[in-house]
């Protein structure tokens, strides 16, 4: 960690440790411990994340926002540098931003009860409705496309004819899947032209690592707001589905322990109706289901696409990490499809 970045939030002491944290897979994250307060220091993925300036931009608007019209709200705001800006840019090493930790609150990595899904989907419920008032549209878009799953498809399909040769046979099974499930991007391509489908400010990235928790286990707020922009509720509904549901994650390598668990669904829908339920429409409540599959879909995709093209997006902890990834996913995906007619 360099010196120079401390320096420009002043902590660059001695008693300041320095600790690798969270298990995000684009950005880098530490826990920076002061002898009073704590901190969380985050590194862009400039890869991936072209303007961060416009993160910036996204998360000063949001916040101002709730702060003149929810100011009950806790917001997590960046901590300015000494000199008063958001972020530090350090030529080599990129952009970097420091945010307190707050206080007496706690993350998750799994979520293991009902209640804990039903907080976390209220919060990003509550996140959404408290800016309805606030126009999407006033938004930077921070990943251009980035859940559009027209293009994701168009993406895999290019990596079918671009991709690593050996690669794509090993992949029969699962691209067999993937096309069996197509109808998901039809219905896709549908609501996308459908009116009653609106955009609102949507977070992205609704796992469960991103809700704060406090010391009695209810849900604080939201956090992670790099891909607060404008989008569809089965974004934020969908990526709860897709990792709540299951006590395993998508890293898991023995599919046998992933399961859908009933309760947690309806932890979720009803957490997150629990807010959202007046700004939705009818065909959006229509979709909740959907929401999961769109999501799941999306990620196999990814995942097998990043595979076929020699993981350059995801990168790879181990020999066919992404393959593993994205045929978890497809189980997921046939097990949540199964409960299709018994969870409404
Ligand atoms: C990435 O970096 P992380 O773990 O927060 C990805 C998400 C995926 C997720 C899968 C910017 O999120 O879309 O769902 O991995 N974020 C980006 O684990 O691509
Ligand atoms: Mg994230």
């Amino acid at each position: 960690m360099p010196e120079q970045i401390l320096k420009q939030y002043n902590l660059n002491k001695p008693s300041i440790k320095v600790f690798p944290f969270g298990s995000g897979l684009i950005n880098h994250t530490w826990l920076i411990k002061d002898d009073s307060n704590d901190y969380i220091l985050q590194r862009i993925n400039h890869n991936i994340f072209k303007q961060p300036s416009a993160i910036a931009a996204n998360i000063n608007l949001v916040g101002k926002y709730l702060s003149a019209h929810h100011p009950y709200y806790l917001f997590v705001k960046p901590v300015a540098t000494i000199s008063g800006e958001d972020m530090v840019y350090i030529e080599s090493e990129g952009y970097f931003r420091l945010f307190p930790f707050v206080k007496d609150s706690y993350t998750i990595n799994v979520v293991s009860t009902p209640s804990q899904a039903f907080e976390a989907a209220q919060q990003f419920g509550k996140f959404t409705k408290l800016l309805s008032g606030f126009d999407a549209t006033k938004l930077k878009t921070t990943l251009p496309d980035f859940h559009n799953l027209s293009l994701r498809f168009r993406q895999f399909e290019e990596a079918l004819e671009k991709g690593n040769r050996e690669r794509i046979k090993e992949s029969a099974g699962a691209i067999k899947t993937i096309q069996h499930y197509k109808n998901i991007v039809t219905t896709w391509e549908r609501i996308i032209t459908n009116p009653a489908f609106k955009k609102r400010v949507t977070h992205h990235d609704t796992k469960i690592s991103n809700v704060l928790f406090n010391k009695e286990d209810k849900g604080l707020c939201v956090i992670d707001l790099d891909t607060v922009m404008p989008g569809y509720f089965m974004s934020d509904a969908g990526d709860m589905l897709r990792t709540y549901l299951s006590p395993v994650s998508e890293e898991e390598k023995d599919f046998s322990k992933i399961e859908i668990r009933n309760e947690y669904y309806h932890a979720i829908k009803e957490g997150y109706l629990g807010e959202m339920d007046e700004e939705l429409s009818l065909a959006e409540k229509d979709h909740f289901f959907y929401a999961g599959k769109f999501m799941i879909y999306m990620q196999a995709l990814r995942f097998l696409t990043d595979y076929l093209n020699n993981d350059i997006y995801y990168g790879a902890k181990y020999d066919k990490h992404n393959f593993m990834r994205a045929n978890n996913q497809l189980v997921l995906l046939q097990q949540f499809i199964e409960k299709e007619e018994k969870l409404f």
